[in-house]
């Protein structure tokens, strides 16, 4: 057996041969066998990431091609040891989690998104919309002292007046005084304006009046306007998407920002999504974390996909923060890839897993098997367990408790 040294393997400048025929018997079997060995090297060697390392290292912008290189590379431990780097040099050991609530007020929606399994139509078996009193009554329901934000998402409910969600905000922060509300995905902010006949800029200048906090990252799928058109044809479009994320910002808004991966979307589709996000964060510096989304097939027009690999979530979180050069933040919500890997993700780029949540609806209607929420002792140890210290923290990031 011929032994390929990294002399050997350094001289290869060229792809190996496809050899045609390479004879019978025991000797063609050997020759046919280094062939495949040989070829193995190459593709090894032609993978080698280097210069995206230097790239990370003087600290340096990747581009649209490294990007995509990334995604297709199957150096995970390179991209990860990269992505640590970045996350180290901008968030140290600190690992963030966040005491939180989600609240869903309605699931009739407008909208027919095939990746949904969450949206109902009226009448449907299961639709459900919470009027005022129910709100009031869910926050009876709850103990106001366990938690620092209310994460506020819900549907494009056609018979919502613009009244309905300032009344919803002003409730919120009367019975929650000191819990920040972080409320209304970009598209829900449209729909809202829409429902109220006026811009996006006054309808929001209103809802922080009435309480709105900071935006959730939700609703931003994949830009790509051929794929996004298949996923979610009703939908703003991602422009539309990036330039309510731009007023809000404008309006000294905070904001997060999201993708959803593994559908049908291309590789290239995931680079120019994350690029488009740096770019508008270039200009408008209001994003606090990014967070790939898992998808769900469960329940969705997508059934018959398969859930994305530990691998492809790993990569995913990682690329994210080598790309994301000017995000603070990006968060491994443990909802939709699991603690385990959440707690993985906190050396592979991730400096987040977000939170107690309590209780997760629209991942779980797409058949994630995951808690619905998990409590403040739970995540402490999973940071620790991760080597990382636990930082308890606000809506925006200020810090609540550091676990040392
Ligand atoms: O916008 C819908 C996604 C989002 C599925 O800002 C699905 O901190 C997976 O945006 N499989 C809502 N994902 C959730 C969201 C979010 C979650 C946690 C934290 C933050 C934040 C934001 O969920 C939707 C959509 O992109 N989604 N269906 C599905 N089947």
């Amino acid at each position: 057996m011929q032994i390929f040294t990294d002399k050997k393997i350094k001289s290869l400048i060229s792809p190996p041969p496809q050899a045609p025929f390479l004879g019978r018997g025991k000797k063609g079997r050997r020759k046919r066998r280094n062939a495949k060995l040989y070829r193995h090297l190459y593709n090894k060697k032609m993978d080698k990431l280097t210069d995206i390392e230097n790239k990370v290292m003087r600290e340096e912008r990747l581009s649209f091609e490294d990007g995509l290189r990334l995604f297709k590379s199957n150096d995970l431990l390179t991209i990860g040891r990269l992505a640590n780097i970045v996350r180290e040099r901008k968030n140290g050991d600190m690992a963030y989690f966040i005491s939180n609530r989600h609240l869903n007020y309605s699931n009739i929606c407008v909208n027919n998104c095939r990746f949904c399994a969450f949206r109902k139509s009226k009448g449907e078996e299961g639709a459900y919309s919470m009027r005022i009193k129910d709100i009031e009554q869910f926050a009876e329901s709850i103990d106001s002292t366990d938690f620092s934000e209310l994460h506020v998402v819900g549907s494009l409910e056609p018979d919502f007046t613009f009244q309905y969600y300032i009344d919803l905000l002003s409730t919120l922060s009367h019975l929650f005084p000191g819990v920040h509300i972080q409320a209304f995905t970009a598209v829900e902010i449209a729909h809202i304006a829409k429902m109220g006949n006026m811009p996006v800029k006054d309808a929001l200048e209103k809802l922080i009046d009435a309480g709105l906090g900071s935006l959730p990252g939700g609703g931003a799928e994949i830009f790509n306007e051929a794929t996004r058109a298949k996923i979610c044809p009703d939908k703003i479009s991602g422009n539309e998407w990036l330039d309510i994320m731009k007023t809000a910002h404008s309006l000294g808004l905070k904001s997060n920002a999201t993708m959803l991966y593994g559908h049908i979307e291309t590789l290239k589709d995931r680079v120019d999504h994350l690029i488009r996000l740096r770019e508008t964060q270039d200009e408008s510096g209001g994003f606090l974390a990014f967070i790939p989304l898992a998808f769900h097939p469960a329940n969705t027009e997508y059934s018959s996909m398969s859930r994305t690999s530990g691998i492809d979530d790993l990569k995913m979180i990682a690329i994210s923060r080598l790309m994301l050069d000017n995000f603070p933040h990006i968060k491994a919500f443990w909802i939709m890839i699991g603690p385990k890997l959440s707690q993985i993700s906190l050396s592979f780029g991730g400096d987040d897993i977000d939170g107690t949540v309590i209780e997760e609806k629209i991942t779980h209607a797409a058949g994630a098997d995951t808690e619905r929420g998990l409590t403040r002792e739970r995540l402490i140890g999973m940071i620790r367990e991760a080597g990382r210290v636990p930082v308890e923290r606000g809506t925006l990031y200020d810090h609540i408790k550091v676990w040392v």
